[in-house]
């Protein structure tokens, strides 16, 4: 009897580990015995196919590319690589296996046992953050779909459309979360995810970020590094959620996730060291003589400071306000929590806490006790940036090891803000309150010009040849899946 339970336990185990491929839609959530649901989601395919050939990856779809697929949500060995035409990519709904007698970990419930259905009294506020990760998604695959055409290298190139593919995979994994759990309101949304485009004038993507252009590959490999890293960070939040298939979800998107940060930080690792090694080449001793380093085709460093604090501000405002009712009611109602929320010791309700938050106080920048709860915002994004300074650390050493004295940093909180406390000011990067008009003039030196934009564009020239990279940009030092230097990531069918 003990050994009968067992085997069957271990079998559903194994079910919730591999995905079943048989299906239309590949799932660990067994579909096909959820047939309301399956139908929906069937219902929503041709609409996301529709999408995708619209506004996904522009060309290319009939090329063969090296992209890794989940088979299982085993985080000791999930994916495999294989060439796939992006179309006919697995799409599937994957959730991390359940956790056995999981409790809410934060909030008014905490303790209380994780919901397995939305609790009813949360129901709006659940659905408009699952919404707006859902919105995302997409939106990263419209800001990218012409980067193809100008990849630096074979490997770029698959390294963009494995992104894209699996920002794909996570607007189904929020679209099944409403279908299953939000009722017909749940589709409505669902279907509005594919209607909404980024920088459209009418309808335009949710959140800033995902309305502004990527207009250039330094630009993605900043964007897979500062946006993707908020990604990562809300997901975290999300993943402790009391809502137990949100946290389930999260779970297994933060695994794809990581990846995306990777061609991020190396992307931007490789510029840099292929700027430095011409520097060093033409015997150039100054960063900064902008002119000199150009004319070597590859982006000098000031250049990459600038679109650094571009994307890292745009990146700042998807935190939300400093201070937050929303932050303090998710938080309350057990639906997002912490960064690592189960690896902090405090009372996990923060009813009495408080937490320094930045503020504008009569012209000057200054910490300010706020209490904790509606001060969360604050707390994630000071998680944040620390995680962001790693990446500049290794660049860093790229060019001190090359011998220059020059150092990427992150901009003051303060710069250049769309949202909340310094929204309406503005300051220098190093956090100086300036005028207007001061602004005006200096601001073509802290952020990406039109000049600057142009000279990037110029280096745009698509690499194709097996195992050749542009001249901005230095070869990876391992390939994808261990492959050698001239694999052919893509087989380019046009
Ligand atoms: N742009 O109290 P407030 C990712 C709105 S990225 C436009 O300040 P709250 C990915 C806000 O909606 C992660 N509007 O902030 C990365 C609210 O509007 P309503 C995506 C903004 O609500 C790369 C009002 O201002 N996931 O996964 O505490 C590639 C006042 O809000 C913005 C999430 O964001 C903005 N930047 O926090 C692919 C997680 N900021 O409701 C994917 C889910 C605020 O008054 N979202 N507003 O009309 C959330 O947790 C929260 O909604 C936010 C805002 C953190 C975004």
């Amino acid at each position: 009897m003990t050994e009968n339970v067992s085997n069957v336990s271990k079998e559903h185990a194994m079910n919730i580990m591999n995905v079943d491929y048989s299906t239309k839609i590949p799932n660990n959530v067994n579909l096909s015995e959820d047939r309301q649901v399956l139908k929906a989601l069937e219902g929503w395919h041709p609409g996301y196919m529709n999408w995708w050939g619209d506004m996904g990856p522009e060309g290319f779809q009939q090329s063969l590319v090296y992209l890794r697929t989940a088979y299982s949500v085993d985080p000791r060995g999930w994916a495999k690589f294989d060439y796939v035409k992006m179309p006919d990519y697995r799409w599937g709904i994957l959730l991390a296996p359940q956790e056995e007698n999981r409790v809410i970990p934060f909030g008014e419930h905490f303790g209380e046992p994780a919901w397995q259905e939305v609790p009813g009294e949360h129901r709006a506020m659940l659905r408009r953050l699952i919404v707006i990760q859902g919105d995302t998604e997409p939106a990263s695959v419209e800001q990218q779909r012409h980067l193809g055409k100008t990849a630096p290298s074979l490997y770029d190139l698959r390294n963009l459309f494995q992104v894209n593919v699996e920002e794909g995979r996570h607007l189904w994994a929020m679209v099944y979360l409403l279908q299953k759990y939000f009722g017909r309101d749940g589709r409505e949304e669902a279907d509005d995810l594919l209607r909404r485009r980024s920088g459209d004038a009418d309808s335009p993507r949710m959140l800033g970020a995902f309305n502004e252009a990527t207009p250039d590959w330094l630009s993605f490999f900043m964007f897979t590094y500062f946006t993707d890293r908020d990604g990562k960070m809300q997901l975290h939040s999300l993943a402790q959620s009391g809502f137990d298939p949100l946290s389930r979800t999260c779970r297994f998107m933060l695994t794809e996730e990581a990846h995306h940060m990777f061609v991020g930080e190396t992307g931007i690792s490789r510029v840099v060291q292929r700027t430095v090694e011409a520097m060093k080449a033409a015997g150039i001793s100054d960063p900064n003589d902008v002119a000199k380093v150009r004319a070597l085709g590859v982006v000098d460093l000031p250049t990459i400071q600038k679109k650094l604090n571009l994307h890292y501000t745009l990146s700042l405002d998807l935190f939300g306000s400093e201070v937050s009712t929303n932050a303090a009611n998710a938080f309350n109602a057990g639906i997002k929590g912490r960064f690592h929320e189960t690896q902090i010791k405090d009372d996990h309700r923060l009813q009495n806490s408080t937490y320094p938050v930045l503020k504008l106080v009569n012209g000057e920048i200054k910490r300010v006790d706020e209490p904790a709860l509606t001060a969360l915002n604050m707390r994630l994004r000071d998680d944040y940036t620390q995680d962001c300074v790693k990446g500049l650390l290794r660049w860093n050493k790229i060019i001190s090891t090359a011998g220059y004295d020059f150092k990427l940093t992150l901009p003051n909180v303060a710069f250049h803000r769309q949202i909340g406390e310094f929204k309406d000011i503005h300051a220098t990067p190093d956090g100086v309150l300036i005028d207007d008009a001061t602004w005006n003039k200096r601001k073509g030196e802290w952020l990406p010009s039109t000049d600057d934009g142009d000279f990037i564009a110029s280096l745009m020239i698509p690499v194709t040849e097996v195992g050749e990279f542009a001249s901005w940009i230095s070869p990876p030092k391992v390939g994808i899946d261990n492959k050698p230097g001239d694999f052919e990531y893509v087989k380019i069918e046009t």
